[in-house]
């Protein structure tokens, strides 16, 4: 096939920097994409830095700033690996530029702001420039395979979710700061970095939607030691003795009712001690229950109410078979696919909705639905109550 060409430019280099740059590298190498990504740009305002991640992964140039990208003609995409509060600003002016864009979630820190993106993303789509959110997780496909058994009826009425998102790297109290330790940068803390792909996975496998939330938000250790330079996930110190005030939650907790009446809880703390990147989700319906654990994340958990009492019971799916989504670019039945997988189905399904001219998903306004239940949870812990949707809108 004779491919045109899609001109991307990364903004950011660090830990996603890495993980989108691996994707946009392997993408085409095993998915016959319809356009051909081209790896611009990288930008930062390191320059030695991104410069050192353009050498890795082949990014062609590098630039310090972002208005720099969207002035060039080659660029047609803007893939948003930054911090979260400059997702509006850099979003909202590449896609009056005419850029399509891709941003980290969540999508932005407050919902105010994500509401522009949405705004501006509604608007750059009739003019055929595209927007999608990383929510990544939904790509794993033993959650897309949880999503078409729910959508099968395969468990019936949904009356439980139940779901988890539990790291552990802020456990030791000297771990250093980082950005994502300060609600400037960050906007929240375990509740929008790891509880935002919760809420997101809950509302995606479901095809509902949270109605109204009751929350808890907690922060553990209120002081942190200066981080040393580009730190990030378990990073290390400056050794200065000088410490940082942490302005945002260690962890969340809430309950949730979904439009459809189930029920909900979700948890999402990065203090739960041995717990790496156990992103967890269980569904319970009337006819059967489905259960997944990121740290097993090649396989689903299936219990089908309809089995033989006598042999029946939870099967464990190995979601590594060609029918499974995805899985046939890959590898032989058995043979699994890791994190890394998801930003990779995550380029094939953003640049095949380009060429198709098609509105990719997860989309702005799903990103800003995301947003509105995070916002309701800090208002109702904030508040000690319960609070419905759409009286925060
Ligand atoms: C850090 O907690 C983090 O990297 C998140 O920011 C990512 O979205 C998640 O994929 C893994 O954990």
């Amino acid at each position: 096939m004779n491919q045109r060409d899609l001109g991307v430019a990364m903004i950011g280099y660090s830990f996603m920097g890495a993980a989108h740059s691996q994707a946009w590298r392997t993408a085409p190498a095993f998915f016959d994409l319809p356009l051909h990504p081209r790896l611009r740009a990288i930008c930062g305002r390191d320059a030695d830095a991104a410069g050192a991640v353009a050498g890795r992964f082949g990014w062609e140039s590098v630039e310090t700033d972002w208005r720099e990208v969207l002035e060039r003609d080659d660029i047609d995409l803007v893939d948003i690996c930054t911090p979260g509060d400059t997702h509006a600003e850099i979003a909202v002016a590449a896609l009056e530029a005419g850029k399509h864009v891709l941003c980290e979630k969540p999508l932005a820190n407050t919902v105010a702001e994500a509401e522009k993106m949405a705004d501006a993303a509604h608007s750059a789509a009739s003019r055929g420039v595209r927007a999608m959110v990383g929510f990544t997780y939904r790509r794993t496909p033993a959650v897309a395979l949880a999503r078409q058994l729910v959508e099968a009826g395969r468990i019936g009425t949904v009356r439980h979710v139940r779901a988890q998102y539990l790291q552990d790297w802020l456990v030791d109290e000297d771990a250093p700061m980082s950005w994502r330790l300060d609600r400037e940068r960050a906007g929240s803390g375990a509740l929008g970095d790891i509880g935002a792909h919760i809420v997101d996975m809950a509302q995606y496998v479901t095809g509902d939607r949270i109605a109204s939330v009751g929350g808890l938000v907690e922060t553990f250790v209120t002081s942190r030691p200066v981080a040393g330079e580009h730190a990030t996930l378990g990073g290390s110190s400056s050794g200065s003795g000088e410490r940082a005030t942490v302005s945002v939650d260690d962890a969340a907790a809430f309950t949730a009712r979904f439009a459809s009446g189930a029920l909900g809880v979700f948890e999402a703390t990065r203090y739960a001690t041995g717990r790496k990147n156990a992103l967890r989700l269980e569904v319970n319906g009337t006819r059967g229950s489905l259960a997944f654990d990121f740290e097993d994340m090649n396989s689903l958990e299936f219990f089908d109410a309809t089995d033989d009492a006598g042999t029946g019971g939870f099967r464990r799916i190995l979601a590594t078979e060609s029918e499974h989504p995805y899985i046939a670019a890959w590898w032989p039945p058995g043979h699994g696919l890791g994190y890394e997988h998801g930003f990779t189905h995550q380029v094939v399904d953003l640049v095949t909705a380009i060429a198709d001219g098609a509105d990719p998903t997860p989309s702005f306004a799903d990103g800003l639905g995301v947003q509105r239940v995070l916002d309701a949870v800090e208002s109702s812990a904030a508040d000690r109550t319960v609070l419905d949707l759409e009286e925060t809108r």
